[in-house]
């Protein structure tokens, strides 16, 4: 089940930035670095109640980030749903709607993530995320 938002995703680029902004202009708790080679992307991710925010910076113009900064600029990139199951939920979901991703792969801090496409979501990047910590 689909239970509450994960996180927000925010494509930047330049990480540093961004981490003062949230840290310093409003004080959220910071939690940490990541790096997920296979996206080319580094993340950098501040805690709000139990929402995250991950900032994405891209390691290679070649990144799905790079190409959307190149497009539309810098801002909201998408948006988690934490699933506690994310095999069932994809699944179900993808006899619905175009998905990206049709197995789930590697995310940022120990997760498993999977896209659905934004043409079959309305114009939103929608992600389904399952912590597996
Ligand atoms: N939000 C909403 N719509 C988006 C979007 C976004 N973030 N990114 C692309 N789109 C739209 C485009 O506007 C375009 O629509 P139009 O044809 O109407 O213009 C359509 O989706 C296809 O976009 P495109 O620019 O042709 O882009 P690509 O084919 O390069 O791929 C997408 C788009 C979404 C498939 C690709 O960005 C992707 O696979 N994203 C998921 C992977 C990802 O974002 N990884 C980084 C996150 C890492 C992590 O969290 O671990």
């Amino acid at each position: 089940m689909l239970k509450q938002v994960d996180h927000i995703g925010i494509a930047v680029k330049h990480l540093e930035e961004h981490v003062a902004l949230y840290r310093d202009v409003f004080g959220f708790a910071f939690v940490g670095y990541d790096e997920v080679p296979e996206q080319k992307v580094k993340i950098a991710a501040f805690k709000l109640g139990d929402v995250k925010l991950e900032l994405l910076e891209p390691t290679s113009p070649e990144s799905a980030i790079a190409k959307h900064i190149e497009k539309r600029g810098e801002g909201i990139h998408h948006v988690a749903f934490r699933s506690d199951d994310i095999n069932a939920d994809l699944g179900d979901l993808s006899k619905k709607v175009a998905v990206i991703d049709s197995t789930p792969r590697p995310g940022a801090f120990n997760s498993q993530i999977a896209f659905l496409h934004p043409k079959a979501t309305k114009g939103v990047l929608i992600e389904l995320c399952e912590p597996t910590h």
